[in-house]
């Protein structure tokens, strides 16, 4: 069924189906979940405390399109905020993680990896605002449920639960701990191999997270998307990988590759070991023949990746 919504990418723009738009109009919009309960959920939940998170997923929906801002979607810049929340985490010490949404405090808020990044967490303000009782730290992550759903990806089921640092403490031991785009494969596995991912699972993981969304050249120094489709989930990152002649981008910029034919798509570095390490390359080559599989999997490592150390 993932097919329907990755209808052939022809533009650069958001790649929605009808279909697709209708289930949301439905979903938000359906009169039987109004009809079916007398006091509504979100009434109970502020009596006692608790959250409501149909409401909050209605809610996050609702930011989701912006015609202002990147390819109209906010739902890229979401899923790296919870991606890099989530990705400082070391399994050895148990230290890091979205656990704590320390991305508030410095020195993690100025850490270069992290940049751009506070325009997201500002984007999300207002429904913190809304529904105080749920942490930041559950918010982010609920967040990027909602945007993978919004862009025709996988179902994730939310575990709510984290907590909030009352200071930047914490922050500090997560800075420096994301990956480098520059690098190569060896950096590619100590980074995910302390989190505690295998190599399968990095695949999955970098070919859906680069699926959407672009590089900015006043956040990374990067520049462009990988995929003419960068609001839809799906395998088009491994369709572009092997479909593409990939040649080093000529300019003033970071080392990066871009495709021989239109010079319009980009490869990190990082993101060619996909294609030139065996093991990665294996993998690769099974998501791009199988793009159930790959839904599948990228959701259970992504749901894997935002419960790290929770
Ligand atoms: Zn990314 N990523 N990433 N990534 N990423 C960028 C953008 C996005 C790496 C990386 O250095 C970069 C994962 C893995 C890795 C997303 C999701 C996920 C950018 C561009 C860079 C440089 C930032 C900018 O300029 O705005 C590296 C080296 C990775 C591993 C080796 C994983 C895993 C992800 C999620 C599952 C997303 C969605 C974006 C696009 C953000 C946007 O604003 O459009």
């Amino acid at each position: 069924m993932w097919r329907r919504f990755v209808a052939k990418p022809a533009g650069c723009f958001s790649q929605r189906s009808l279909m697709h738009s209708t289930q949301r109009y439905y979903r938000r919009f359906s009169p039987r979940q109004s009809l079916a309960t007398p006091v509504s959920l979100g009434f109970l939940g502020w009596l006692f405390g608790s959250t409501d998170y149909s409401a909050v997923r209605k809610d996050i929906a609702d930011i989701m399109d912006d015609y202002d801002w990147d390819d109209g979607s906010w739902g890229p810049v979401l899923v790296r905020l919870a991606w890099h929340a989530s990705g400082t985490y070391c399994a050895a010490d148990k230290t890091g993680g979205s656990n704590g949404a320390t991305m508030r405090f410095k020195p993690e808020s100025a850490d270069d990896a992290n940049a751009g990044l506070s325009l997201a967490r500002a984007r999300l303000e207002a429904i913190k605002e809304k529904h105080p009782n749920l942490s930041y730290a559950d918010l982010w992550v609920l967040a990027s449920y909602v945007a993978i759903e919004e862009m025709g990806g996988p179902e994730i089921e939310f575990k709510g639960g984290r907590s909030d640092a009352k200071d930047g403490s914490d922050a500090k031991v997560r800075c420096g701990r994301l990956p480098d785009a520059a690098q190569g494969a060896d950096h590619v596995r100590d980074v995910f191999y302390r989190m505690g991912f295998s190599d399968q699972e990095i695949v999955v993981l970098v070919g859906g997270g680069h699926a959407i969304g672009r590089c900015h050249t006043d956040r990374s120094g990067f520049d462009g998307p990988w995929t003419r489709a960068p609001t839809t989930i799906s395998n088009e990152y491994f369709n572009r990988l092997f479909e593409e002649e990939w040649v080093e981008k000529k300019w003033k910029g970071p080392r990066q590759f871009e495709d021989k034919a239109t010079g319009k798509l980009m490869m990190l570095p990082t993101d060619m070991v996909n294609l030139t390490d065996p093991e990665f390359r294996k993998y690769s080559q099974m998501y791009q023949k199988d793009e159930g599989k790959f839904i599948e999997d990228f959701a259970a490592a992504f749901k894997k990746l935002t419960e790290l150390g929770c």
